[in-house]
């Protein structure tokens, strides 16, 4: 029966060895930022990457996230972006717009590039409801993006090898090269075994 445990299962795990992670971080609101660029930094660094494995990339706000992202991932260079940005409401709309379009634009920026992106771009009515996130009471949202982006980086690499070892529903010949044996119809088969005779 379906949803049982017998059925496949794929899942990213933490380990970040082989892995190379590109952090794009915001300078508004940096008293924030800085805090989440920390926890996304010690949660790399406890699923084992080094400095040579990270590269991050400042812009000045986080509406600019997604195109640093984007550029970013077009390099090659890294299996995962982590986007880290804090937008706090102000009187006008302005905060409705940053929020919105940094998010969109991030999850634009991942589905086009196919580089997998965390989602750290806080989005807070007050200063306080921020530091909350940033390592106190709510705990430090970039420590999970940080997990986060391990996590995909390897399930992303999974599925990759996957399609390459075996393309889903395609005939053995599309991915060997090779006729498979027996591929013809049975008509077309019959009538060259008739030939043959002839
Ligand atoms: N950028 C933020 O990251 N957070 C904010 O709260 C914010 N507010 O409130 O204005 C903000 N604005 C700047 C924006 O991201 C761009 O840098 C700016 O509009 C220039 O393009």
């Amino acid at each position: 029966m379906a949803g049982t445990e017998k059925t496949k299962s794929l899942r990213g795990g933490l380990n970040a060895a082989g892995l190379r992670f590109g952090i794009v971080v915001a300078a508004f609101n940096s008293f924030i930022t800085d805090r989440l660029l920390a926890g996304a930094l010690d949660a790399l660094a406890r699923a084992g990457a080094t400095d040579e494995q990270i590269e991050t990339i400042r812009v000045p706000g986080s509406f600019e996230i997604p195109l640093a992202a984007k550029k970013l991932a077009a390099t090659g260079r890294v299996d995962a972006v982590i986007c880290i940005g804090c937008v706090l409401r102000g009187e006008t709309s302005h905060y409705d717009y940053v929020a919105s379009e940094t998010a969109r634009g991030i999850q634009l920026a991942q589905l086009d590039s196919g580089v997998p992106m965390a989602f750290c771009v806080l989005t807070c009515d007050t200063l306080e409801q921020a530091i909350d996130r940033a390592g106190l009471k709510g705990g430090n949202k970039g420590f999970e993006a940080g997990l986060g982006a391990v996590e995909m980086a390897q399930l992303s690499r999974k599925l990759a090898g996957k399609l390459a070892r075996k393309p889903a529903g395609k005939p053995a010949h599309v991915e060997t090269g090779k006729p498979a044996r027996n591929a013809a119809p049975r008509a077309a088969r019959e009538r060259a075994r008739g030939a043959r005779r002839r």
